[in-house]
């Protein structure tokens, strides 16, 4: 940690930077692709408009931000890393550093359980989360009654990538081993796991570690939480520009107001690129990766700046976006 940091329930620095992400508000678009890695996120980034040079911002805790305009429609690519826990960090501090709606599409990699070839495109329209049941006793399971992992209900994705509803269904894992039925050195009773998975009832699609958290809080999402305030933050009216720039320091003009607005929606959507067949135990080579992402880089970055936003759901700052 390099800044000081106030308010230990929603930490920030002084210039309104959220802790993990390292962003304050004008540096992050109503629209938004997450992402797993950087690469995916720089690749993305060269289809953005090259004016004005798009903003960069990567946090000390590996966040990676870029900021920037796809023909015109202002749109950030955030490169998060992996698991729910950097979904949750993401989520989070971008609604607290955005006005207005926001539109997350998650561009990730995942598994496939269907009989594709890897370097297929899965749009997951529903996705249900494996949690290990740390309950069980793997050591001694003839000692447990519980089962050793637990599968919920779904968690709905917004049907603004789907042309007609069809039905999808990804897993969301909290690893990549147990919870996805590989198997390791660690007793993780997970032999019969995919199997389960493929059948009818569940007939899941694709496994991968992020989607479920992300559909989840975005249904969650209410305009904010009732009976807490939303702080009045106070946001730069001229342009925001990394701490080294000579622009005017923030404060200098601001204008107060509500951050998140009450009457906002998140609409949160994935794109699932099949890296792994888990059938034939396929993966996927590099350079199949790098058309491959470069193409649904195109694709997601288009559906996302063809959706509409209403103009006073928009973040009006005139910052970075
Ligand atoms: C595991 O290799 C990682 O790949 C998938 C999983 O969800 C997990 O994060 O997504 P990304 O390619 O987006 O990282
Ligand atoms: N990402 C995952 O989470 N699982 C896979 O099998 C491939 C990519």
């Amino acid at each position: 940690m390099k800044q000081t940091l106030t308010d230990a329930n929603f930490p920030r620095t002084a210039d309104h930077r959220v802790y993990h992400l390292g962003l304050r508000p004008g540096e992050v678009a109503n629209r938004i692709i997450t992402v797993g890695s950087p690469s995916r996120a720089n690749g993305i980034a060269t289809h953005l408009d090259t004016e004005p040079k798009p903003f960069v911002l990567t946090s000390e805790r590996g966040f990676t931000t870029i900021t920037g305009r796809f023909r015109g429609v202002p749109v950030s690519i955030v490169s998060i890393g992996m698991g729910f826990p950097n979904m949750d960090f993401f989520v989070r501090e971008v609604r607290e550093c955005i006005s207005g709606d926001m539109l997350i599409i998650r561009l990730g990699s995942c598994g496939a359980l269907v009989d594709v070839p890897v370097g297929s495109v899965v749009i997951p329209s529903s996705s249900v989360a494996i949690s290990r049941n740390y309950d069980f006793d793997f050591a001694n399971p003839a000692s447990t009654a519980e089962p050793p992992y637990r599968i919920s209900k779904p968690a709905i994705a917004d049907a603004f990538l789907h042309e007609e509803r069809r039905i999808s269904l990804t897993a969301f894992t909290y690893s990549f081993y147990s919870s996805q039925g590989r198997q390791t050195s660690f007793p993780d009773r997970n032999t019969d796991l995919i199997e389960h998975l493929r059948e009818g009832n569940l007939n899941v699609s694709t496994l991968e570690m992020e989607t479920f958290h992300l559909y989840h809080l975005a249904k969650c999402w209410s305009g904010g939480q009732p009976g807490r305030a939303v702080p009045a933050i106070p946001l730069t009216t001229g342009p925001v520009r990394p701490a080294t720039s000579k622009t005017p320091p923030v404060g200098e003009a601001t204008l107060e107001r509500p951050l998140a607005g009450k009457d906002t929606v998140i609409r949160a959507a994935a794109v699932h690129l099949v890296y792994a067949s888990r059938l034939s135990q396929g993966f996927i080579t590099p350079s199949e990766v790098n058309a491959l992402e470069d193409w649904t880089g195109l694709g997601v970055l288009t559906a996302l700046a063809n959706t509409e936003i209403p103009s006073d759901k928009l973040h009006v700052e005139t910052g970075s976006v």
